[in-house]
């Protein structure tokens, strides 16, 4: 080798070294502006050098020219499925078989299992020769699939080079690691989110997205989408002695590959079930789509005594979570307004279950989408549900739509009020904008009295829409001056019922100011940035005078949030919201908090906090309010500069990323502990 051969080949080392540390680790040893500097210098060397770039140079992650087809591979050891298991009796089964099949002397007892989330992307094949990666596989039918090698030199976590770190152990003569590239939520839906805004193909889950972005002719393309991989198995390899699967995954791991950290290795089958509930339970928290667990028997000598029938290990099964999608007949679709008119679209659908409940109705997002998509009335749609949040429609099935159905019309007319439905300004929405529209009365009152507004107890959606149909109210402010009468008038209404309604609206006035302009709904104005608002402009009086650049100039609120408080405030009716929300006693300036309150309401100064999850009693804005009233700093995204992540049930990515960056979770005991721990009783 000549001096400048050595000095590439040491400089491309240490940058894949740094990688590694990047992206299979999460943990880098030099900024950002070190690694461009390396990656500079090497870029120069090798434009200098032509000749002396070689294929596991950092500088050939970004893709090379486009294929016309992709070349077929036989696979030299076939890449099998997996059998399914469904519950924990199929499980159980899957055991007996096995027991029964075990050789002389091993008994269950004796048997050790790994168990590992089924990552939902798609499988590959990787060949290294000498430690070089020489070629990179789909896995296809499982006997024959596709030479995808330039597509998957570019994804950020296969090492072109193994070993990856200078402490692993050496590169075997030849290896085949198997495992599952893969699209990572956050990245998947940041990514349809530029697709979106670039009227662009949007992918319908990270799966989908896995594959068609594995699957580019251009690797380019592929370069620039944000895939990974987790490497599960070891197909074969020659120079190195691995007798269980526990000790394959600490082999690959040591060689510079991504294993997943979330693998359990027990000799306790009711651990391996345990396992998988707790995951099936919080499969939301994972940083990548799982649609179940695999559970092998960790013995190769066993696995091959086992073998595998058809295409499916006996040694290995795979537990399926609940599915989170399942196809229907669109109904029709309808409309919904919203509380500031918005006019929004919904499915009504032939019933259907997906991961055990019923779902009739979709959201259709927005008109806009609904178009992109061409959704229509009767086609067979993809209907997800996935976690907590409305079921949503996905996309139709051209293929099955029947003969004579027609694109999808929007309304020109509001569905509650029939006045003109109008798009405003370049917004995809359509709203209605009749002040005096019945729906939007009924949204604002929901609103208004929300516990993360005035939190007026026992002022339902029903009661809203009670007293709106009987005309009783006809705004928000008109809650205030209900008498006793008129509550017994309403059907369901009986002496009890009433007073405690009117007791819970005379509480209400003793909510904060902060609360009461949370309850106008202005839009833009939540929790967080009411809090920001009270603390610039103290009184209505003051926020009203403000001018769109006394409103930039407070941290946190830009021109949109700007624009749209000063459009509210010019309004005559809503103008005359506010006087009578006075005249009704309501909070319209915020009271400084004094003596022992002032006090304690600096115990959580200078620190940040995120709030993720729901929590037990408090709703988000509550708790924002209850942070920022201490003197800290609630802000939506966990980063290093995060403190504390106060997380509830069903908290998702940001708790995962909270965990991973090691910042201390609370939850909504532990953070009023730590605002005052001294009226701990
Ligand atoms: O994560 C996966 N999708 C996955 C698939 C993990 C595994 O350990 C697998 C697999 C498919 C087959 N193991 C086999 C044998």
């Amino acid at each position: 080798m000549s001096d400048i051969q050595k000095k590439l080949a040491n400089l491309r080392a240490e940058i894949n070294y740094h990688l590694y540390r990047y992206h299979t680790l999460d943990d880098p040893l030099i900024s950002d502006f070190e690694y461009d500097q390396l990656m500079n210098e090497l870029r120069r060397l090798e434009a200098e050098h032509p000749d002396l770039v070689t294929p596991d140079s950092p500088t050939q992650r970004v893709g090379a020219e486009p294929l016309e087809g992709f070349e077929k591979i036989i696979h030299p050891i076939p890449m099998t499925s997996l059998g399914n298991a469904f519950n924990d009796q199929d499980m159980a089964n899957w055991l007996t078989r096995i027991e029964r099949l075990l050789p002389e002397g091993v008994t269950v007892a004796d048997l050790e299992f790994v168990v590992e989330p089924k990552i939902d992307g798609l499988a590959v094949a990787l060949t290294y020769e000498n430690g070089l990666l020489i070629q990179g596989a789909t896995r296809g039918n499982g006997i024959e699939g596709e030479n995808v090698t330039a597509n998957v030199r570019t994804i950020k976590n296969v090492p072109l080079r193994i070993p990856t770190s200078p402490n692993g152990p050496p590169a075997p003569a030849r290896i085949e690691v198997r495992g599952e590239v893969y699209m990572p939520v956050a990245d998947f839906e940041k990514f349809n989110q530029q697709q979106l805004a670039k009227e662009k193909k949007v992918f319908a889950n990270p799966r989908n997205a896995a594959a068609g972005s594995l699957r580019q002719l251009d690797s380019k393309i592929t370069a620039r989408r944000p895939l990974a991989m987790f490497s599960y198995a070891v197909g074969y390899v020659e120079g190195a002695e691995i007798r269980t699967q526990k000790e394959a995954l600490d082999y690959l791991s040591a060689l510079g590959f991504a294993v997943n950290p979330d693998i359990l290795h027990t000799g306790d089958f009711q651990e391996v079930l345990n396992f998988i509930h707790t995951w099936m339970e919080r499969r939301n928290q994972l940083p990548y789509d799982a649609d179940g667990t695999v559970v092998k028997i960790n013995n190769f000598n066993l696995q091959q005594h086992l073998g595998v029938v058809g295409n499916a290990p006996r040694w290995a099964i795979a537990y399926k979570f609940p599915a989170r999608e399942a196809t229907t007949k669109l109904w029709e679709i309808k409309t919904n307004v919203g509380r500031t008119g918005q006019i929004t679209p919904y499915a009504n659908l032939e019933p259907v279950n997906i991961g055990g409940v019923t779902v009739r109705q979709a959201s259709l997002h927005n008109f806009d989408d609904l178009a992109k998509k061409d959704i229509r009335e009767g086609d067979t749609v993809v209907v997800k549900r996935a976690g907590d949040v409305i079921p949503q429609v996905v996309k139709p099935i051209l293929d099955l739509r029947p003969a004579g159905s027609q694109p999808y019309q929007p309304p020109t007319r509001c569905p509650a009020c029939g006045e003109p439905a109008v798009r405003l300004g370049d917004e995809v929405a359509l709203f209605c904008i009749n002040a005096a529209c019945p729906a939007q009365l009924v949204r604002q009152i929901e609103y208004f009295v929300s516990r993360g507004a005035m939190d007026i107890d026992g002022f339902g959606i029903r009661v809203g829409d009670q007293l709106a149909q009987a005309g009783l109210v006809t705004d928000i402010a008109d809650i205030y001056f209900l008498t006793r009468d008129q509550l017994l008038s309403l059907e369901g209404f009986a002496d009890k019922k009433a007073d405690n309604l009117l007791a819970a609206i005379e509480a209400s006035k003793q909510q904060p100011f902060e609360r009461v302009l949370i309850g106008l709904g202005i839009r833009y104005v939540g929790g967080t940035v009411a809090g920001l608002l009270v603390d610039a402009f103290p009184s209505m009086e003051a926020l009203q005078q403000a001018t769109q650049a006394d409103l930039e100039a407070v941290e946190g609120i830009g021109p949109r949030i700007a624009e749209s408080i000063v459009e509210w405030f010019k309004r005559p009716a809503n103008l005359a919201l506010i006087k009578k929300l006075g005249r009704a006693g309501v909070a319209l300036a915020a009271v400084q908090p004094s003596g022992k309150a002032a006090e304690r309401s600096q115990s959580l100064a200078g620190l940040t906090f995120v709030i993720t999850g729901v929590l037990p009693t408090w709703s988000r804005d509550q708790a924002t309010e209850f942070i920022r009233q201490h003197g800290g700093k609630a802000t939506g995204s966990v980063s290093a500069q995060t403190d504390y992540l106060v997380a509830g049930e069903k908290a998702g990515s940001k708790l995962t990323k909270a965990q991973a960056l090691g910042i201390p979770i609370l939850d909504e005991t532990g953070l009023r502990d730590l605002a005052a721990p001294m009226t701990k009783t």
